[in-house]
């Protein structure tokens, strides 16, 4: 990571003008959401978004330009995927193996700098995990089939608080629940038993109070 900073720094510059503000407190922009069975990611100048996402494997991506600029989607080691898009075109493919899948945009971009991105492509048998930290959660779009759960780990030192909209359910009964508390270094999870976008806060207690946000899209794929 240490290499990229110069670069990092350089291209931060001018992304400062383009770039969505995604580290807003109460932002949802970036949404995940469903286009004919795959799950979007827009594509604009210069960004991903989202930018990371996690989903079921087998289920479509679809990376939409939505850009002035022509953007590719690069991985960041072997060819299994890719595509170079003008403004307005789309690429759409399945990640059928499980895996974590780091891209870039070679344009405006570099592995994990500017113009970047992750696809998560969970095992059937791979319960969605997201992970609070201090100044995030990650990841914060998550894709479950109706009936999933996901499972939020708080890595922090203080108390987490996690609220959704709409309610879901309790993991282990069939209570609406809302709100999930976990104590540091816990984990909870919640199902997902009707289809829809449910967007989350997290928010940390004591003083110097924090909130990050998430959005899991509860679909019917398959
Ligand atoms: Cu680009």
């Amino acid at each position: 990571m240490k290499i990229g900073w110069a670069l990092g720094a350089a291209v931060g510059v001018f992304l400062v003008a383009n770039a969505p503000m995604n580290s807003g407190a109460s932002d949802y922009q970036g949404e995940a959401r469903i286009d004919n069975g795959a799950v979007v990611v827009d594509i604009g100048d210069n960004y991903f978004s989202p930018k990371t996402i996690s989903v079921p494997a087998g289920v479509k991506v679809k990376w939409n330009n939505v850009g002035r600029s022509t953007h590719n989607v690069t991985p960041n080691s072997g060819k299994s995927f890719g595509a170079s898009l003008l403004a307005g075109e789309s690429y759409t493919v399945a990640f059928s193996t499980p895996g974590t899948y780091a891209y870039y945009c070679t344009l405006h971009g570099a592995p994990g700098i500017a113009q970047y991105g992750t696809v998560i492509a969970r095992a059937a048998s791979e319960t969605a995990k997201a992970t609070i930290k201090t100044k995030s959660v990650s990841p914060n779009r998550t894709v479950v089939s109706v009936g999933e759960y996901l499972e939020w780990s708080n890595k922090t030192k203080i108390q987490q608080r996690v609220s959704f909209t709409p309610a879901a359910q309790s993991a282990d009964s069939d209570l609406a629940v809302r709100t999930t508390v976990l104590v540091a270094g816990e984990s909870s999870k919640v199902r997902f038993t009707d289809a829809g976008t449910y967007k989350y806060r997290v928010k940390s207690a004591g003083t110097k109070s924090r909130t990050n946000t998430g959005v899991v899209v509860v679909t019917a794929i398959d």
